[in-house]
């Protein structure tokens, strides 16, 4: 087994999951206003040094994804964050994309930029400790979109990426994000998602990327959050099956799903139904920001100084995304 594959399959298994803690400081902001605390580098530390000294690290997440910032800094034991995170028995990991910025020639549409210069920071990520990575592409749906601009240019970005973490000794993750916001049916999202995910095997396969050695992290099948159709969540769990049978190829060792704006127990809920009904050889396990964190930062904000109720929701919401890696929880259980 490849140290890639060997890294890849150690931060799924058992129904591990990863924290996406990786918001940037203009995203990080708009979290932390929305719950009136100050964004300042002190702060955004102080509430993430206290989700990765949850007892759930060692038992549920398997990694983290950190931004450039909290990859430098050190933690109030005077360690580096990396280090604080593999302590607990879990990877450190960075989002090395520089953002979405308005596509050329599409400009309503998005390319992820962050290309130039990757080789080198690559280096000094994996000297801080990271042992894997994450790049975003984001596609919208609407009546011409996501355009072929879109779906190939996003494709080729996330192929050289991925190529270039891999020759710099790290698990890159594929994240190709179709967002829930608009009309859209879930067939239509059925549709576009298969066709961003193929496209991307396509130029990752072209470019000679190690498939052992990804993790392909995309967006469940959804209808629309404007769209008056209403899905169970075992039609979801059936499409997003559908969707993954269809357009991944056998030998990526893990999928992990991106919470992409649903509510933490209806993530957790439609990642439970897609392992209950999981007919393939694919680990199914998450990689949420928003469905991990919202509401311990909801109760951190309101008295900063209870550590241990904070960790404690932490700790549950971990609990639950793990069981339902599984295809093992509940409504009970969750309450
Ligand atoms: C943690 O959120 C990330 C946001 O990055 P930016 O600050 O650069 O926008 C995001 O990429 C995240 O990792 C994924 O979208 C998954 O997060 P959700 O909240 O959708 O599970």
């Amino acid at each position: 087994m490849s140290e890639l594959n060997h890294i890849a399959l150690n931060i799924l298994k058992k129904g591990k999951g990863i924290l996406a803690a990786d918001e940037s400081t203009g995203t990080m902001t708009k979290r932390l206003d929305a719950v009136r605390i100050v964004s300042n580098p002190e702060n955004r530390l102080l509430f993430r040094e206290i989700l990765f000294s949850s007892t759930s690290m060692s038992e549920c997440i398997g990694g983290v994804i950190l931004y450039d910032e909290t990859i430098k800094q050190k933690t109030s034991k005077n360690i580096s964050v990396p280090e604080l995170i593999s302590s607990m028995g879990s990877y450190p990991g960075i989002k090395v994309d520089t953002g979405a910025k308005n596509l050329a020639g599409s400009p309503e549409e998005k390319i992820t930029e962050g290309l130039d210069g990757l080789r080198e920071r690559l280096k000094e990520y994996y000297k801080l400790g990271a042992k894997f990575t994450k790049w975003r592409g984001v596609y919208s749906i609407s009546k011409n979109f996501p355009s072929k601009l879109s779906i190939e240019t996003n494709a080729h970005a996330l192929a050289r990426y991925a190529s270039l973490v891999q020759e710099n000794n790290m698990v890159p993750i594929v994240e190709p994000e179709v967002l829930m916001d608009g009309e859209h049916s879930a067939k239509d999202c059925l549709l576009k998602t298969s066709e961003v995910i193929k496209k991307c095997f396509d130029q990752l396969i072209f470019h000679k990327v190690d498939l052992k050695g990804v993790i392909l992290k995309p967006n469940m099948i959804l209808a629309g959050n404007k769209s008056q159709e209403k899905i169970p969540g075992e039609e979801v769990a059936k499409l997003t099956l559908d969707c993954l049978k269809n357009s991944v190829p056998s030998e990526i060792p893990g999928i992990a799903f991106l919470s992409g704006g649903q509510s933490e127990v209806e993530a957790t809920e439609n990642l439970h139904l897609i392992n209950k009904f999981n007919d393939t050889n694919f680990i199914m396990s998450y990689s949420y920001g928003r469905a991990l964190q919202q509401s311990a930062l909801k109760f951190w904000a309101k008295d900063t100084k209870n550590i241990d109720g904070t960790q404690e929701i932490f700790n549950h919401r971990a609990k639950m995304n793990t069981l339902a890696a599984q295809g093992k929880w509940s409504k009970e259980i969750e309450n």
